[in-house]
């Protein structure tokens, strides 16, 4: 009976049928393969068999932070005591090598320093695009916005225009964490509420920008928390032409894994395999207004996240070089990986790998051994060089 029911609620959300939370969670009792076929099906229909990557760079300019989030084993303290501050050269320095070795991103995201000014933030969106005129600068999570808008009163509306015009091409998807008021309140009690991240990403879009949507999960949150956090990002989503012509929309959505070392969560039970991919199939079942599901490797592991890929995931996030918020809490991910390396790992797992820029526009096709470029005026040499 109750299988049927499932089955009945996966049929309606395939069919993009309005859905409350306390209904779609019940697509957690169909069995695994069920749930795979469906959020393959979608994720064929948009993609077929491509998974996107790109060339990216992380930095984190500091982690001398404000707020205390019981996850996070990044931020300076007891248990991480090693304090840093990267000056504007070292970041810009940075950005350039990476630039210069073919990162065609920068994910700049930081914890909230009051040490550094207003002006500092701008600063270094100024020089790094004055330092890599065409690399594309994702930067800055909502929780970022909200804390300068709070330290220096500014308004988030005035801070997203002022990076906006400091050169910030898009925003990542941090500081979502779970949007449950309750949840949130327990694990990071101080950083941006649920209504101002979606409020900051709304006004983001509204700029003509895209961005992307994270979702902290397996830790002390229920199913329920989840779908309903996923519910929260649908609505907010904007039309579908923005989106289509990136003119204004979430991009991606993330679902990241908890990694339990060097912080102050307790948590008692972890997500089997099994769950974890359900929540992706699932994701990708309901936020059919959103183009692409990421299976970040850096959280889910990368063999979990190339199985992610029959589980509705089309991206696998990028090469990262340098990786430091989840290797801090126990992930293996610090010093990023290959360019050859992700390739052929996609490709050994039956898809096609894709290089693309930061708003999915595809640059080059690796279905074969000779890269196939997809841009004309991407030079092949650059692109298939390897930034590991
Ligand atoms: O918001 C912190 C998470 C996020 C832990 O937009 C943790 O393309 C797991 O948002 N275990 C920052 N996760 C990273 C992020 C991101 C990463 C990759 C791509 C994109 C994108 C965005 O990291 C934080 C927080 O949710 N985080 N601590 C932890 N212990």
């Amino acid at each position: 009976m109750r299988a049927k029911e499932s089955k009945e609620i996966l049929q309606k959300a395939i069919n993009n049928e309005n859905l409350k939370a306390s209904e779609l969670v019940k697509l957690y009792e169909l069995d695994i393969f069920t749930l795979g076929e469906a959020a393959d099906s979608i994720r064929t229909q948009k993609f077929g068999k491509k998974t996107f990557f790109n060339i990216n760079r992380h930095i984190n300019p500091s982690n001398i932070c404000a707020d205390i989030c019981k996850f996070c084993a990044f931020s300076a303290h007891r248990k991480n005591p090693n304090a840093y501050q990267m000056s504007l050269g070292e970041i810009i320095s940075q950005a350039y090598n990476s630039y210069q070795n073919g990162a065609k991103e920068v994910h700049i995201v930081s914890s909230h320093n009051p040490n550094y000014s207003y002006g500092w933030y701008m600063d270094m969106f100024k020089e790094v695009r004055k330092a890599c005129p065409e690399i594309h600068i994702k930067a800055m999570t909502a929780a970022e916005v909200d804390f300068l808008d709070r330290k220096f009163n500014k308004g988030y509306k005035r801070v997203l225009e002022d990076m906006a015009e400091a050169g910030v091409d898009s925003m990542p998807g941090g500081g979502a964490e779970i949007f449950d008021e309750k949840v949130r309140a327990y694990i990071c009690k101080g950083k941006v509420k649920s209504h101002r991240w979606l409020e900051i990403h709304r006004y983001w879009h509204s700029l003509g920008k895209m961005s992307n949507a994270t979702m902290l999960f397996g830790h002390i949150e229920s199913k329920e928390h989840r779908i309903d956090h996923i519910l929260r990002l649908k609505d907010s989503q904007n039309s579908k032409e923005r989106v289509e012509s990136k003119s204004g929309g979430f991009n991606a959505f993330i679902p990241l894994l908890y990694q339990k070392q060097n912080n102050y969560l307790r948590v008692e039970n972890f997500p089997s395999g099994q769950e974890i991919l359900k929540t992706i199939a699932i994701a990708r079942i309901i936020l059919q207004n959103i183009p692409h599901i990421k299976a970040y490797w850096a959280t889910l592991g990368l063999n979990l996240a190339l199985v992610a890929q029959e589980f509705g995931a089309d991206d696998m996030d990028g090469t990262i070089e340098f990786e430091s918020i989840q290797s801090a809490a126990g992930a293996k991910s610090k010093n990023g990986i290959t360019k050859q390396e992700i390739i052929s790992q996609i490709k050994s797992a039956g898809f096609i790998p894709v290089e693309r820029d930061s708003l999915y526009n595809e640059i080059c096709d690796y279905t074969q051994d000779i890269p196939q470029a997809t841009h004309a005026n991407i030079s092949l040499s650059n692109s298939a060089g390897n930034v590991g």
